[in-house]
């Protein structure tokens, strides 16, 4: 990535998208739609088992043409061969970008620094293959000889959401006599509620943490430590109830846990990039080491597409560039993701940080202020539970909210009609977003005349359509890249770097500063006055 790239809204497809913009702002879908019956078919990708129908977006043939001329001139193709190969394109911590070296086959060779990282890839998902099926057939025993039943992943942010987000998401293919749970906050309910039930003796903790210094995450591991031992009153028990994942061997060491029970990544796997790394541990232990594989190549198939598909059929181009149609040219403020299928429940929140993290930033690489938005809010529920709550304001507020609907043709619950019915319900969703209800319409039916505006819906409203046969490990790794690598485009797009967080900092060194003083009971504070009185107040109350 250049930092001396022409800003963005000099190139030349910008400035013919903004006026492209103004002449597409009238239009109504339904417009679009009877104008041109075939955009329904012809607006839309079938590739790597997703149907993406992306027509019932305020685009015509033009938009599309512009926004590809837009990723070209952006260098686009060059920046997706540098993430691929290894350089170092996160640049404000100088750093390689290479979770798709995580997927990448036993055969493949991608250099960090001259050196090939994928025998080092292998070597720990086959450490970690082993330890599973020790964990799974129950030959791996707790300390008193008892077998694992319960597995707590404790970790945060990046090595809890993607784990969180794969458990609940594969659940249907998880061994069903291991309980899993995942602690992440630093308030003390969430471990209390996580082992109220369990018995230390069955308990596996993983520790998951690149750094292994994170405050919530070391927290919670040395109260596990000691919910063990108070129990177990033996150090020797640690080796039996406790793993890491992390890149900070040293920490592990420190912190009590044999190496031998440790299974590394690398500082070119980003936190939000790295469920398919060693921190998808807790994943690999509920659905198993084939199943695992199967994720992974779903991710790598996906990486695949998105490297050499052109870009016109390329799945997560598409999807970027269209988020960055909606946050530049039509001031969208958010994106609501809204996955048809109860297992995806924790998808929306993952993405929310897969997304946010990487494309929440105002400066662009040169450190240049963006004089546009970048990273749009994404937020979501599964379906159909949004829609007896705020799909009203996505239907009839004032906000334009494109939307993702994510559905499957087969259901892993099939149900009576369940299914059938769940699915009614996304197509009847986007059709109703896109083309609404007139206030003729309305009238026909015989509404009374002071609540025909009630009741007219706009439309107009955008959303995409992903359609998959099957809610499989498989799937799940393609969705997945899918989202990583439209993050990459716009993120490419906007000339930010996607791949840091400093923005999560200044909060973390504050916290450190707060958590001194109120060990000194409050004494000598000096923060502005709000501050010190809710800290005084703080410490009144508590007492
Ligand atoms: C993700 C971020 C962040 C990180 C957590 C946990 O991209 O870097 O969410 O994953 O702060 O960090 P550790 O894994 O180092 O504990």
């Amino acid at each position: 990535m250049s930092k001396t790239a022409t800003p963005l809204t000099q190139l030349s497809a910008w400035k013919a998208l903004e006026s492209h913009a103004e002449s597409i702002k009238p239009k109504h879908l339904r417009e679009l739609f009877a104008v041109d019956p075939e955009r329904g078919t012809r607006l839309a990708v079938d590739a790597e088992g997703i149907y993406f129908d992306y027509s019932k977006h305020r685009i015509t043939d033009e938009t599309i043409k512009l926004l590809l001329q837009l990723a070209e001139e952006s260098g686009l193709k060059s920046h997706i061969e540098a993430m691929f190969t290894g350089e170092k394109i996160n640049i404000t911590e100088n750093r390689a970008v290479l979770h798709t070296a995580l997927r990448a086959p036993k055969s493949a060779k991608v250099l960090v620094d001259g050196e090939d990282v994928v025998p080092e890839v292998h070597k720990v998902l086959d450490a970690m293959a082993a330890f599973s099926d020790r964990i799974r057939s129950g030959e791996w025993k707790g300390f008193t000889g008892k077998p694992i039943k319960n597995v707590i992943n404790i970790g945060i942010g990046g090595s809890d959401l993607g784990p969180v987000m794969a458990y609940e998401a594969l659940k249907h293919y998880s061994q069903r006599n291991l309980t899993f749970r995942f602690v992440s906050n630093i308030d003390g309910t969430d471990f209390a509620e996580a082992t109220i039930d369990l018995d230390p003796e069955e308990t596996l903790f993983i520790i998951a943490s690149k750094t292994f210094t994170t405050l919530e995450t070391m927290t919670n591991a040395h109260t596990a430590r000691s919910w063990t031992l108070a129990k177990l009153k033996d150090e020797k028990a640690i080796a039996k109830h406790f793993v890491a994942v992390s890149t900070a061997e040293k920490e592990v060491t420190k912190f009590g846990i044999d190496t031998a029970n440790m299974f590394g990544f690398w500082d070119w796997v980003g936190g939000r990039y790295s469920m398919d790394s060693a921190i998808g541990l807790s994943t690999m232990l509920a659905i198993g080491p084939d199943n695992f594989k199967k994720l992974l190549a779903g991710f790598h198939s996906m990486d695949q597409h998105f490297r050499n598909t052109s870009f016109d059929k390329n799945l997560p181009v598409l999807m970027g560039l269209l988020t960055v149609w909606y946050a530049d040219f039509f001031d969208a403020q958010t994106v609501a993701v809204l996955p048809y299928d109860q297992y995806l429940k924790r998808f929306p929140a993952y993405l929310q940080q897969l997304t946010m993290e990487s494309n929440g930033k105002h400066v662009t690489l040169s450190g240049a202020k963006v004089n546009y938005e970048t990273g749009p809010i994404f937020w979501g529920e599964p379906g159909t539970n949004g829609q007896h709550s705020f799909y009203q304001l996505i239907h009839q507020g004032t906000h334009l909210i494109p939307c993702d609907f994510i559905g499957f043709a087969k259901t892993l619950n099939p149900l009576g009609e369940h299914h059938d019915f769940l699915m009614a319900n996304v197509f009847a969703q986007a059709e109703a977003l896109a083309f609404g209800k007139t206030a003729e319409e309305v009238a026909a039916e015989g509404t009374a005349a002071d609540l025909v505006p009630h009741r007219v819906f706009e439309g107009n409203r955008p959303s995409s359509t992903l359609l998959l046969e099957n809610l499989t490990p498989e799937a799940l790794g393609k969705l997945v890249a899918l989202y990583e690598h439209s993050v990459f485009v716009q993120g490419i797009i906007w000339q930010i770097d996607s791949f840091d967080q400093w923005g999560v900092e200044l909060g973390k060194v504050l916290a450190k500063k707060i958590i001194g003083e109120l060990e000194k009971n409050g004494e000598g504070l000096k923060h502005d006055a709000s501050t010190n009185e809710l800290i005084t107040r703080y410490l009144k109350l508590k007492k």
